[in-house]
């Protein structure tokens, strides 16, 4: 089955494990960027970049979608910042050479680590059918084998366009527009994977698919929640407004099977306290709840803040629907069933309903560990329903916050990257070019892997990502994009969707964030949007890392014209002047009028948020209470609940190292964390050596037994909730079914897979 598997999956011999952290950040993190740093970009870009970061006249950090604090727009050290700035920003380089050297079966074979090690990519690289190496070729030749394709398709939904979520507002508008007007909505995105879910359970509830809380907010509110997130190492930024909100008096909970380090205590590296003191203790209590068992969770609070009378009546009578099918489903409630989904005592959940009731200011905070289970959906809807009991939604220290994760995931959204678009935006989006936008839905990037399997689409073309290691069922994935015709990938490092190809194969390499992006008029200006819905501007200092690289925006332009001959869309005047695009981008998304002037603003400006002023875009203007009945992921005996998470030294499917300080790990990833009490039941041992197999039952759980494996794991003993496991994303990702997705939203279920460990 592993057919030419990357090497790592033949066991980490450096491996080394000790305790975990119990704080996050501090003077190791600064240390261990630096490292980072030096060692990729030399002294003095080192120096040039990090002082760019997030800076009025710098560039957006292309680490996480966390906005800057708000009162000063000042630079925050971020370890993870810093490491992202340095992959990207690096001196080492991948020319043509390096692909004459290495076939592509020499290249799979190497790990996701080795590939990203190797440097910037340089120059358009074109892999023809039947070959077994990449060779360069100019750009005009690879944007004609583009459009060749493309021309000559049946139907432009044999297509998939891809986007990762660092492309910038002004390329995600090109790109979805040249999409659209070539005949396809085929736009899924790494949200699909991510926060889709979220996207799904809000416009439901509140008419928006976004969080309704701004940084002040947070440092308002009494209480935050913090529910299946892990920020120490995943959004390093949001400790500061966590601990600025304890100054103020806000008490923090974490929700999550792990004590992750950096919610316990942070040791912030901005301030002397947290460089030469103990750090501040940001989780007031720590909920260790069992993986999927958030929606019992919630209804639980929900029943008891009912028991209790504590609903803000005025709010809920004036502003929502669906009250009573609310409380009369929360009537009563099944104790043994909540018991067993969340794998918490009575007095645990008795006492997170406390801090409910006693919060005037609510916020819910949380991302991945809530959004890939099955019943996704349904759990953010419960989270949804505490907050509206409360009136927590529209007031001053209250909302909800999913939090992103690419750096402009939420803009490419706003932009139209998306396979199920409105018909309003469709309908402005053909009103101002004079096109005629495709009104079937697109695929997903589920329902890509599947198109791509059963040959409906022969194309797939992505901008950024890495979509074979992003995507769930490793080997389904991979032998669907070889079953393409063309594969074509829009990239700035070299990773392994560059090496498991379609017939014919091209890399385009990009500029990046941190680069200078001159065009005919001059330098350009892009813009991201955060998430919290702050519009900014972002300029790359740094010279290109190729003369030879086009921007992102350049590159759509380009294969536009080439595709579409006849075209009345002034794609060179978008290329040549990115305010051209800004100007149709002010005329065509809500929220974007007088878009170039306000990109000026100190800071940038935020997108009307109608749930702030109590507005919802519901049926009868109203919010929205669901009713859902209780459900947790099933686990028959002997098994465990895998979640598939990042370390603290990569970023999604990029390595940056081999160690997962704050867990305790160095110099391997290939570890999977068990629960000791339940390595004793299972006859397992800490230190053992064993292959993790996931058994799938299907959709329905009837269905036949499929199994799919993971080899050579070392077990390592820690204190996760009972009955659940953990190992890394990438690796893990062969074990996730293809099928097994989120309800409503399609999301694969990441952190929510059935396996047995078998001893090797
Ligand atoms: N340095 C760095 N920063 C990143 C990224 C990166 O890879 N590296 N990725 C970016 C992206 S795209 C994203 S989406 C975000 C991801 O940010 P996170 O969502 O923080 O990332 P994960 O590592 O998936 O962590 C999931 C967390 O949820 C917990 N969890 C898992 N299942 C459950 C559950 O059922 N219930 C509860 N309550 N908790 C659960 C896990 O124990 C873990 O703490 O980070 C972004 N920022
Ligand atoms: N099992 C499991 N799977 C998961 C997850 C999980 O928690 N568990 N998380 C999911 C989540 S939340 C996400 S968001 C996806 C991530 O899915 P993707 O966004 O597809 O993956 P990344 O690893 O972020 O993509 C990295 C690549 O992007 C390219 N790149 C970087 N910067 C730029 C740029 O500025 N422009 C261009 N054109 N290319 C660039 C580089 O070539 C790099 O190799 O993975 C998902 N997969
Ligand atoms: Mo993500």
């Amino acid at each position: 089955m592993a057919r030419n598997a990357p090497t790592e999956d033949k066991g980490d011999a450096d491996l080394e494990v000790s305790s975990p952290k119990d704080s996050a950040a501090g003077v190791p993190a600064v240390v261990r960027s630096m490292r980072m740093s030096l060692d990729q970009m030399g002294v003095v870009r080192t120096a040039r970049t990090l002082l760019r970061v997030n800076q009025d006249k710098g560039f957006d950090c292309p680490g996480c979608a966390w906005p800057d604090p708000a009162e000063s727009h000042r630079a925050e050290f971020c370890e993870n910042g810093a490491k992202a700035v340095a992959e990207e920003a690096t001196l080492r380089r991948v020319e043509p050479a390096f692909f004459a050297e290495h076939s592509l079966s020499a290249l799979r074979e190497k790990s996701d680590y080795w590939l990203g090690s190797q440097g910037r990519l340089t120059t358009p690289m074109h892999k023809p059918a039947g070959a077994e190496y990449y060779e360069p070729v100019t750009w005009e030749r690879a944007l004609d084998i583009v459009a060749g394709h493309l021309r000559s398709l049946g139907s432009p939904d044999e297509a998939i366009f891809y986007t990762s979520g660092r492309t910038s507002n002004e390329a995600a508008f090109a790109y979805q527009l040249f999409v659209r007007e070539f005949g396809t909505n085929n736009l899924p995105d790494c949200s699909n994977m991510c926060h889709e879910s979220s996207g799904t359970a809000l416009t439901e509830t509140i008419g928006i698919g976004k969080g309704t809380v701004t940084i002040d907010d947070l440092t308002r509110a009494d209480l935050i929640l913090v529910v299946g997130q892990n920020p120490g190492t995943n959004h390093p930024r949001m400790l500061s407004t966590l601990e600025s909100a304890k100054e103020k008096g806000a008490r923090v909970i974490a929700v999550n099977p792990l004590p992750e380090a950096g919610l316990m205590t942070f040791r912030n590296p901005q301030t002397v306290r947290g460089v030469v003191g103990r750090g501040t203790p940001l989780a007031d209590r720590h909920v260790g709840v069992r993986l999927g068992g958030d929606q019992a969770l919630f209804q639980a609070v929900g029943h008891l803040l009912l028991e209790r009378g504590c609903v803000d009546r005025e709010f809920v009578e004036e502003h929502t629907s669906g009250f009573e099918a609310y409380a009369a489903a929360r009537a009563t409630l099944d104790w043994p069933a909540t018991l067993t989904a969340t794998g918490l005592t009575e007095a645990e959940i008795r006492a997170l309903a406390d801090e409910v009731a006693a919060a005037d200011s609510i916020i819910v905070c949380w991302a991945m560990g809530i959004t890939q289970h099955r019943h996704a959906v349904a759990t953010i809807q419960e989270m949804v329903n505490v907050l509206l009991l409360g009136g927590n939604i529209g007031r001053e220290g209250a909302g909800v916050c999913p939090v992103r994760g690419h750096s402009n995931v939420q803009g490419d959204r706003t932009m139209g990257i998306f396979e199920r678009p409105s018909a309003a935006f469709l309908d402005a989006l053909d009103a101002e070019f004079s096109i005629a936008s495709p009104r079937e839905h697109g695929v997903d990037a589920v329902d890509t892997v599947r198109a791509l399997r059963d040959r409906r689409a022969t194309v797939f073309f992505a901008m950024g990502g890495n979509f074979v290691r992003a995507m769930s069922d490793s080997h389904v994935t991979e032998s669907a994009l070889e079953a393409a015709e063309l594969t074509c990938h829009v990239s700035t490092k070299l990773n392994r969707s560059h090496t498991v190809t379609g017939r014919e194969a091209l890399i385009l390499p990009t500029l990046g964030r941190t680069e200078r992006d001159s065009q005919v008029t001059g330098e350009q200006v892009v813009t991201v949007e955060d998430s919290m819905a702050m519009v900014h501007a972002s300029r790359g200092r740094l010279p290109p890392a190729s003369d030879t690289l086009l921007s992102e925006v350049a590159i759509v332009c380009e294969l536009a014209r080439r595709v579409l001959p006849d075209s009345s869309v002034d794609w060179s005047g978008m290329r040549g002047d990115y305010r051209v695009i800004r100007d149709h981008i002010s005329r065509v998304v809500p929220g974007f009028d007088r878009f170039e002037e306000r990109i000026l603003d100190k800071g940038g400006f935020q997108l009307p948020l109608a749930p702030r002023q109590r507005e919802f875009n519901v049926e009868g203007g109203r919010a929205r209470f669901s009713v859902h009945s209780m459900e947790y992921p099933q686990c028959p005996p002997g098994r465990l609940l895998l979640q598939t998470i990042r370390s603290h030294d990569q970023y999604n499917t990029t390595i940056y190292g081999l160690d997962d300080h704050y867990r305790g790990i160095t110099g391997g990833r290939r570890v999977v964390f068990v629960n000791p009490s339940d390595l004793t039941v299972l006859g397992l041992a800490d230190e053992q050596m064993v292959d993790i197999i996931s058994e799938w039952h299907g959709v329905q759980g009837g269905d036949a037994l499929t199994e799919r494996r993971a080899e050579e794991f070392r077990i390592v003993a820690y204190p996760t909730a009972r009955g659940c496991a953990a190992a890394y994303f990438p690796e893990a990702n062969v074990l996730v079914p293809l099928d097994s997705t989120a309800r409503g939203s399609n999301t694969p279920t990441s952190k929510s897979v059935v396996i047995r460990l078998e001893a090797r």
